[in-house]
């Protein structure tokens, strides 16, 4: 392969180059005509039908269903809580036209769908015996990001899932609001392979229409800190001017209490900066379009009969195993272009097929995240093969829980703070009096936010970062993507 083919700078050095090249080069995303969106290609399409698969498996486990709502929300309907749109009205894509007629009321393309889903859950829901509605929608929404754009980390529009509930009491909500955040931590950290952080977000940070908003967030090789997920109890500030009310159990009218919860294509962008190394992408096994890359190698025609049978036969083995599998034959390209474009597209095990594997009844597996070559008899792959993915697992996952333990600091000192966050990044663990102006403050002189608050407090152990006055929380502070 040639270097315009590769990647050719390294992680190490200039990751953000590294990360676009990698997008690119592995035909993951493409950009587009248009500043901000990109093109999702079959290779990137399939990771997130994967990803989409696995999490609505366990929603629906739950009892969650799928619908899906307009993609318009008439001007009235999104402003209808005034409080929540007000900071984003910069975001809306607007339709103002049908062909050259102007309509009478514009329409916004849909930013997130608690407005347009929440007018029609305050018809359907009418009893206790509606509740709880436990809805999730599969769909795209779409906000102008005109700062900075990143493929899968920040576009103007992103695939994702929106689940919107509703429920009889406060405990009801706040228990979906942790369920869910649960079912997030187990796709990012066991499927992804990514450790994450829990916790709740500072009032600054919470999502205007919430309670409150807990959060998961990871550490990327950079040092900065990406938000992963998000879960909200949104109390009764939706019910409340939507009219979403029931009867509840004693005959009275009450308004109900809500969540909202979601995860976008940015899990892939995670995905590639934390695996990936210099050769390109690494892929997590259970979310690898393929797990398994076949390629044969000959000298001579003879040979090359030979090794085409075996590999068939090694691709059927593979295949009926429920093992996600290509047979590599193409004539065009050699084996170490080919060694090195499987590489660059991150699958996780190369079944190598030569002359001695054949004569001695072998085949031979590489590994993409070490290069670890193992000689295995043919009989045992499947076997093998499967051990081979489990190990690939583990070492993806504590590479980058290591990663996670190094990127957190404890401070009590808030030059060390400035100090710390410039020249490693990461989470500073630090003390605080929870006075808005100090998180406010820190975050104007440094560019570090709370990213969040520890769903178990934590014990104090310093006072105020900023002010010096007694502290009353332990709070994670970072860079945000
Ligand atoms: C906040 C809240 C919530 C369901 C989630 O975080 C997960 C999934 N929704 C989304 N949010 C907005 O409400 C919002 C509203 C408008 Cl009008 C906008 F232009 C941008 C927005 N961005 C985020």
């Amino acid at each position: 392969m040639s270097k315009e083919i590769g990647i050719t700078v390294k992680k190490s050095e200039d990751f953000s180059e590294w990360y676009t090249q990698v997008v690119i080069k592995a035909e993951l995303a493409d950009y587009s005509l248009i500043k901000g969106f990109i093109v999702l290609r079959p290779y990137g399409y399939a990771i997130w039908e994967n990803i989409k698969n696995i999490f609505d498996r366990m929603i629906k486990k739950l009892g969650h269903q799928n619908a899906y709502f307009p993609l318009f929300i008439p001007e009235s309907l999104l402003k209808k809580e005034e409080e929540h749109f007000k900071g984003f009205t910069p975001e809306v894509f607007w339709v103002t036209h049908t062909g050259d007629t102007p309509l009478n009321e514009r329409l916004a393309v849909r930013p997130t769908s608690e407005t347009i889903a929440y007018a029609s859950y305050a018809k359907w829901i009418k009893s206790w015996r509606d509740l709880p509605l436990l809805l999730n929608f599969w769909n795209s929404v779409l906000r102008a990001e005109i700062k900075s754009t990143k493929p899968f980390i920040r576009t103007s529009e992103f695939l994702w899932q929106e689940g919107h509930t509703v429920h009889e009491t406060k405990e009801d909500a706040d228990k979906e609001v942790m369920r869910i955040l649960e079912l997030y931590r187990r796709l990012i950290e066991d499927y992804l392979l990514i450790p994450v952080l829990k916790g709740f977000k500072s009032d600054k940070e919470k999502f205007v229409g919430a309670l409150y908003t807990t959060t998961l967030e990871a550490v990327m090789p950079d040092g900065k800190v990406l938000q992963m997920g998000t879960s909200h109890n949104l109390g009764q500030n939706f019910s409340k001017p939507f009219d979403i009310k029931f009867i509840g159990r004693d005959g009275k009218q009450y308004y109900a209490w809500q969540t909202s919860w979601g995860i976008s294509w940015r899990l892939i962008g995670a995905m590639i900066m934390t695996h990936g190394d210099d050769k390109g992408l690494i892929i997590p096994p259970k979310v690898a379009p393929l797990h398994i890359v076949i390629i044969p190698i000959f000298y001579n025609e003879e040979e090359k009969k030979k090794v085409e049978m075996k590999g068939k036969e090694v691709f059927n083995r593979l295949h009926k195993a429920k093992l996600r599998v290509i047979f590599d034959n193409r004539e065009e390209y050699t084996p170490g272009w080919k060694f090195n474009e499987w590489e660059l597209k991150g699958v996780p095990i190369r079944v190598e097929i030569g002359p001695r594997d054949l004569r001695e009844g072998k085949v031979t597996l590489v590994r993409r995240d070490t290069s670890e070559r193992v000689s295995v008899e043919e009989k045992f792959m499947v076997q093998e093969v499967r051990k081979l993915l489990k190990k690939i697992e583990k070492n993806l996952f504590a590479k980058a829980k290591a990663h996670l333990n190094n990127s957190i600091h404890i401070v009590k000192d808030y030059e060390e703070f400035k100090r710390l966050l410039d020249s490693k990044g990461g989470l500073l663990k630090a003390c605080w009096c929870q006075k808005p102006v100090c998180e406010k403050k820190i975050k104007e002189e440094t560019g570090a936010d709370i990213r969040l608050i520890p769903l178990k407090k934590e014990k104090v152990f310093s006072n105020c970062i900023y002010c010096g006055d007694k502290a009353s929380v332990v709070a994670y502070f970072g860079k945000a993507y």
